[in-house]
Formats: structure tokens, C-alpha cells, sequence
């Protein structure tokens, strides 16, 4: 298990970027706080505690309206931080959960009433213990008649293994952050197009175009630059955006687990925005109505 963690931004700066009314985070997580919510044996690195009521106050600040918190691995199978932070939303969060074979239909429904409509398959190794494929099949085959779509986590250099597998799931397939694209290779290249293909090739398939601290090698921007912000991953985020407008989501990761060296400003996260989804439209269909369709789609009909 890693030992320690780093904190997050403690006073992130305001966004210049204001986000159309009714925009949703769909990429954040709940941590603890550890003494409440223990974290799970199995984790492979420990978080800082981040509360519901952290994460709810920074929702407001950066100008958002709703969250979807993501089950990170570090809680393992354990939802009860996810869902205690649900009940306390007021109805402006809904989560994706971890879930297990041996779940029953009981604990289902009462995940779904907390406002669960996901589940989350980890393939990162550093992250998780491997599972079976049959068994993440089965556990998909379990929820999608509650309407619930499945969320994975991938690296770039692991998709040709997965590719079959993600494309025989029965639900809407979200992949979190592009796929870790190496945004050292070409945009245009074969280890990007792969993943443009398989979103192409089905149109279940979504993406969030998350994470820019995650995957950029040039980096963070200099404090009066944001200009530069992480701009090695903007030719990989605003293709994406740009080919599948309709299936795009976007979050800010906090409290954004498991970053060994820096930790990102969450107003400058969202003053990256702009850089991806250029247009009032895209901004609208990435930040508003794709994430509604997929977490509120009682509000849209
Ligand atoms: C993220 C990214 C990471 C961690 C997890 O479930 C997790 O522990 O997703 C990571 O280490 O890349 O999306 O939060």
C-alpha cells in the first residue's frame, strides 16, 4: 500500500470560466472521513479524508450545480461513504458504485434508491486485484435492467486486451478519462485512433474527457498562465469532444486521489474547459445535458 497522501488544493481560485446554470461534475469522490467510513483493507494507496460536505462546498464555488461521485478503489466494495454522501445531496448527486457478484437484489435497490446508477470495473493495476471477466459480465448483466450503465478505468497500452470485452457489455460503457491516452504519441496516431475507433464503432461507448493533471507531461500551468494549462492534452480531449459532442461527460477528480507529485488547482481545472469544448454549445452538451441524459434522465424526458 502507498503510504501518506496529498492534500487537496486547500483554496482553489476562482474559475474565470462560468459554467452554464445546471452544470454537473460527473467525476469526484468521497473519502471517509477514514475514523466514520474505514478505508478498504485491500487499498492499494491511502487518501486524505475528503467529506461530502467538502466536496458540496466546492461544487458551489466553482459555479456547479450537481455532482456524481465515482467509488474510488481505495474504499474497495464498501459504498457507504458514496451513498451517505448521496442521501445528504438533496438530490444534486447521484454516484457510481463497486459492486460485487455476490451483491444481492436487495442491496441493489437500496443503492439505486440512494441515487446509484452505475458501476464502476477498475482494470488500472497498480489500483486493483484482478477480477475475472466472467464475473464483471455477470455483475453487468445484474444492472442493467435497473437502467444502470457501467463506468471503466483503463490505461492506453491495455485496451487491445479489452477492447472485446468492453464492446460485448449490454449497458452504455463510460470510460474515465479518455483511456490514459499517452499524450506524448500523436493524436492522429494508432494507439489514440484505437479508442476513437471503438467510440465510433459503438455508439453506447462515452467518454469523460477528465483528468488533464493526470495524463500531461508538459504539466501544470505557471501561476499567471493558464493558458498553457496541461496543453499537451488538449489535441486529446478536444477531438474527442468535438467528434462525439453527445457523449462526452466532465469532472474534476477531486480530491484527486493518489497523485504522488502535484496537486492541481480546481479553478484552474475548470478554466481548462474552454481550451476542450470551445463553443457555448459543446460547453452546454458536456457539462449539462450529456450528464443529465445519463444521471438524471427523469429530468429530461
Ligand atoms: C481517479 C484516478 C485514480 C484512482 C482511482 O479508484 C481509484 O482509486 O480511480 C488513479 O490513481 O489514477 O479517477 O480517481
Amino acid at each position: 500500500m502507498t503510504p501518506g497522501w496529498l492534500a487537496f488544493h486547500a483554496n482553489p481560485s476562482q474559475p474565470r470560466f462560468r459554467p452554464p446554470p445546471g452544470a454537473v461534475d460527473a467525476h469526484c469522490h468521497v473519502f471517509g472521513p477514514g475514523a466514520q467510513f474505514p478505508y478498504a483493507p485491500e487499498r492499494k494507496y491511502t487518501p486524505c479524508d475528503a467529506s461530502r460536505d467538502q466536496l458540496f462546498a466546492l461544487r458551489d464555488r466553482l459555479g456547479f450545480s450537481r455532482n456524481v461521485i465515482v467509488q474510488a478503489t481505495c474504499h474497495g466494495s464498501d459504498n457507504r461513504a458514496l451513498v451517505d454522501a448521496l442521501k445528504h445531496s438533496a438530490g444534486k448527486a447521484r454516484g457510481v458504485a463497486t459492486i460485487k457478484r455476490s451483491v444481492t437484489n436487495a442491496e441493489l435497490a437500496e443503492l439505486h434508491q440512494a441515487g446509484v446508477r452505475a458501476t464502476r470495473f477498475n482494470f488500472v493495476k497498480r489500483l486493483v486485484d484482478f477480477t475475472p471477466k466472467e464475473e464483471l459480465l455477470e455483475i453487468a448483466q445484474r444492472i442493467a435492467p435497473l437502467g444502470w450503465h457501467v463506468v471503466v478505468y483503463f490505461e492506453a497500452v491495455d485496451l487491445p486486451e479489452l477492447r472485446e470485452f468492453f464492446t460485448a457489455l449490454p449497458t452504455t460503457v463510460v470510460v474515465d478519462h479518455m483511456g490514459r491516452p499517452d499524450v506524448t504519441k500523436p493524436v492522429d496516431g494508432p494507439e489514440f485512433e484505437l479508442f476513437v475507433n471503438m467510440m465510433r464503432e459503438h455508439p453506447n461507448i462515452w467518454s469523460k474527457v477528465s483528468c488533464p493533471e493526470r495524463l500531461s507531461v508538459s504539466g501544470p500551468p505557471a501561476r499567471d498562465g493558464e493558458q498553457n494549462a496541461y496543453r499537451d492534452v488538449v489535441p486529446f480531449a478536444r477531438r474527442i469532444v468535438e467528434t462525439f459532442p453527445d457523449r462526452v461527460l466532465w469532472g474534476t477528480d477531486w480530491p484527486h486521489p493518489n497523485l504522488k507529485n502535484h496537486m492541481p488547482d480546481d479553478g484552474l481545472l475548470v478554466d481548462f474547459i474552454p481550451h476542450i469544448a470551445t463553443t457555448p454549445e459543446l460547453q452546454r452538451k458536456l457539462l449539462v445535458d450529456n450528464p443529465m441524459r445519463l444521471y438524471w434522465p427523469e429530468e429530461t424526458r
